[in-house]
């Protein structure tokens, strides 16, 4: 054979070498990034609020929907005649312990951007399935708007993966229009706000459960139900500022719930607790004396964090407490919701709260 046509052949068989390389190379690669691609998908779906996860799971069903909507023509079987079953016991997106802190800073915005499944007000409510309760979340508030970021970027997302109906009420205490009060402000009263809240939320919805939590109170598990049970709930059982244990065993301060039919029975709370301390131990005298019992979660669900601050201005600890307290039995049948008065100053609608500004009237 000439030279000529040797090197050619050569030359051949060397160039088709290089494409079945280029091939096989491109297949691989192909290959991996498909698989990693999958894994990617699972990741950003692990990450996933439960109503995001959701939308990615609707997705999938919607081609499972135009089968079963050729199926409907024939069993008759519509969208709209799917009905929503209640919740469950245990919410499925559920995660338990969370890591909760206070030293990234938050803004109102971030957590609006983390929300946007919100109604306005800070309502919401699951889609897949019938909250088991209705519950009125119900802050007492003044001039604590750090701590009120706080409050709403790690609650909103819990609230939503206990899958309740729900609606987030700050009630925030008037300054005093009487120019002669000190720095413009009466003292504050944190039992007859919530008083208010219980009020004003069942104007505008029909909770059957309420959840009164102070602004500076946060949950480290998610499997604490800001919910109602059989008997009023203590829910912050085990604080880090009393070293994660209850400082006492009556004690019912920071957070709790009692449904409507509980909070009734005691006759709501009492109006008449100026400044800081002993709402809190009358409220517990007024479910005992009514023969109820205190249920509580265990103290590694309860565990949660208080943000550190200094006493405010207008609270100073109540010299009254202690004569008030001892004498629960006798007053609470006349001091309560139902000898609430208080005057609506101002009512906005965030998308993450209803904020109502009230002013208490002072001692
Ligand atoms: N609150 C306000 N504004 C006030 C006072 C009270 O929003 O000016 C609300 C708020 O929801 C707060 C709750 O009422 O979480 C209870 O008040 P608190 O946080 O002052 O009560 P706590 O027992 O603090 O946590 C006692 C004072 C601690 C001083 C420690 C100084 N080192
Ligand atoms: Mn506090």
């Amino acid at each position: 054979m000439p030279d000529a046509v040797v090197n050619f052949s050569l030359l051949q068989r060397t160039c088709s070498l290089v494409v079945v390389l280029c091939f096989l190379h491109i297949s691989v690669t192909l290959i991996y990034y498909m698989r990693n691609s999958d894994s990617r998908k699972a990741f950003v779906q692990n990450q996933q609020t439960p109503q995001m996860h959701r939308k990615l799971t609707e997705q999938k069903v919607t081609t499972e929907d135009i089968r079963l909507n050729r199926l409907s023509s024939v069993t008759n079987i519509t969208e709209t005649e799917r009905k929503l079953e209640t919740c469950p016991d245990n919410p499925p997106h559920l995660v338990g312990p969370l890591r909760v802190e206070f030293s990234d800073p938050v803004t109102l915005d971030l957590v609006r951007s983390d929300n946007s499944v919100l109604q306005p007000g800070g309502r919401f409510k699951p889609r897949d399935c019938i909250a088991q309760q209705k519950v009125a979340m119900i802050i007492p508030f003044r001039n604590r708007d750090e701590h009120l970021k706080y409050w709403l970027y790690y609650l909103h997302p819990i609230l939503q993966r206990q899958e309740l109906d729900y609606g987030v009420y700050i009630i925030n205490q008037a300054e005093s229009s009487d120019a002669d009060s000190v720095a413009g402000e009466e003292t504050f009263n944190r039992a007859k706000l919530l008083n208010i809240g219980y009020a004003e939320a069942l104007k505008e919805y029909d909770y059957d459960c309420f959840v009164f939590s102070d602004v500076d109170l946060i949950p480290m598990d998610d499997r604490n139900f800001y919910k109602c049970y059989s008997q009023p709930r203590h829910l912050s059982v085990s604080m880090d500022k009393f070293g994660f244990r209850l400082p006492y065993t009556q004690y019912f301060g920071g957070v709790s719930s009692l449904s409507k039919e509980q909070f009734l029975k005691i006759n709501g709370f009492p109006n008449n607790y100026w400044g800081w301390g002993g709402e809190d131990d009358d409220i517990f005298n007024r479910v005992a004396s009514k023969g109820m019992t205190i249920s509580r979660p265990d103290a590694i669900i309860g565990r949660c964090r208080m943000i550190r601050h200094e006493r405010d201005r207008q609270n100073d600890p109540n010299p009254q407490r202690f004569d008030r307290i001892a004498h629960t039995r006798e007053t609470m049948g006349k001091d309560g919701i139902n000898s609430l008065t208080y005057t609506v100053v101002k009512v906005e609608k965030d998308q993450l709260f209803t904020k109502i500004t009230v002013d208490v009237g002072k001692p």
